[in-house]
């Protein structure tokens, strides 16, 4: 898809903030500093539009990004950061569950994971979590240019087997610094906004 216009509209802690034009809506999800941020921005072609760090946390707040006004983004502050603070991991639950739990526009969630590592326990608990409210997710195999040729295969073999991938659930390997997977990423996703 070629995204002429992209925008951030809303920066929303609260329902009450969530834009009401009913479009449909595309979610990201996953750990901290995994590179939910960088998707986005290597999907639409814009370096910083969605504020990338090296540091985990970058992210705070449901982050609505209209596209092509066709659809949104919407990026989503990560899970698994060690150094936070349990009142704001008691934050963290309530906002993600008001928004899983009760969009209607949600039409499938990105659950981006590192291509590196096995997914965690906190991913596994995501993907079960999603599956629970019926909703389509799209796993993007992240960070893959650091994977070697001979682990590829392994690596990625490994990530489905962790998740217990449904039928319809595919895996995309991609990276955010080489576009690989930004292709078949698109046709997915398209998919979904007109379902
Ligand atoms: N090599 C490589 N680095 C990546 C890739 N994607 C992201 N990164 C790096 O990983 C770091 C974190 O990226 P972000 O996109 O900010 O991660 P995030 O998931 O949005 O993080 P939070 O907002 O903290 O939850 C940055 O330093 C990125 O440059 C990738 O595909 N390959
Ligand atoms: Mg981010």
């Amino acid at each position: 898809m070629k995204v002429n216009k992209a925008n951030l509209v809303i920066s929303a802690v609260s329902q009450r903030q969530y834009p009401e034009d009913n479009l449909p809506e595309i979610a990201l999800a996953g750990r901290s500093n995994v590179g939910k941020s960088s998707f986005i921005n290597k999907l639409i072609q814009r370096k910083s539009l969605a504020r990338t760090s090296s540091k985990p946390g970058k992210t705070q707040t449901l982050n609505f990004y209209t596209i092509n006004d066709l659809f949104y983004f919407v990026d989503v502050p990560g899970y698994g950061y060690a150094k936070i603070s349990k009142a704001e991991r008691k934050k963290w639950g309530t906002m993600m569950e008001e928004y899983f739990q009760t969009r209607d526009s949600l039409k499938a969630v990105i659950l981006v994971t590192d291509s590196r590592h096995a997914p965690t326990n906190d991913d596994i608990q995501m993907y079960d979590y999603l599956k629970y409210y019926d909703l389509p997710v799209i796993i993007i195999a992240t960070k893959i240019d650091k994977v070697t040729k001979s682990n590829r295969n392994k690596y990625l073999k490994r990530t489905k087997q962790t998740f217990q991938v449904e039928k319809n659930d595919v895996v995309i390997p991609f990276s955010a610094e080489t576009g690989e997977g930004k292709d078949k990423a698109w046709t997915t996703i398209r998919n979904y906004i007109n379902s």
